[in-house]
């Protein structure tokens, strides 16, 4: 199969002031496309990983990724799993706190929803460069996670539930060198029905 840019649930200027347009525009349309392009050329010819379902199923034994290609399929493929996975944690009716068992569970973990918002955001803005911060479930245990590049939870036998993208790509247009601004920001657009069913299915 080719890799194909997901659809996006909201318009460009949906996540605005937040998250602005011309960011979304050129995060999706450049950068997405890039990765995809990028796999999809990366695997051309291989067949093994050509008939794979889904990226999660390669990245998730990336140890049978033959070293040739290893290198772009982990970053191109990283990059087209971690943006899928980005752009429907956001909504334009996001933000608030999440309910029901993953509030709870986030509770007994950190000791409440701000705890944990303060360990995420502590993750994200020391990540070094380029990288994601994550919510993920390592076993049956919740933890905050940072990763380098395009690198993803899920070839450390994690299963992430929320990523934030902190590359200067997905902020600089509207916060410069800001980044904690664009974390605190976040918080306004989680799409958290989106991140409690993931919670659900992963459990
Ligand atoms: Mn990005």
């Amino acid at each position: 199969m080719m890799f194909k840019l997901p659809e996006l649930s909201y318009s460009f200027d949906g996540l605005e002031p937040h998250i602005d347009a011309k960011t979304m525009e050129i995060h999706y349309t450049k950068h997405h496309q890039g990765y995809v392009n990028k796999l999809n050329k990366a695997i051309e010819g291989y067949s093994d990983l050509e008939e794979e379902d889904s990226i999660e199923e390669i990245l998730a034994v990336s140890s049978s990724i033959p070293d040739d290609i290893k290198t772009a399929v982990i970053n191109n493929g990283g990059g087209h799993y971690n943006h899928s996975l980005f752009w429907k944690s956001m909504s334009p009716d996001g933000g608030g706190e999440p309910k029901g068992d993953l509030a709870e569970a986030l509770k007994e973990k950190f000791g409440s929803f701000n705890d944990f918002k303060e360990e995420f955001n502590n993750a994200a803005s020391t990540v070094f460069g380029s990288g994601w911060a994550w919510l993920v479930f390592d076993g049956d245990e919740l933890k905050v996670v940072k990763t380098k590049n395009q690198d993803n939870p899920i070839s450390d036998n994690q299963k992430p539930l929320l990523g934030l993208d902190v590359w200067e790509h997905a902020y600089y247009l509207k916060y410069q060198n800001k980044r904690p601004d664009y974390i605190e920001a976040f918080w306004n657009v989680i799409n958290w029905n989106e991140i409690e069913e993931r919670y659900k299915e992963n459990k």
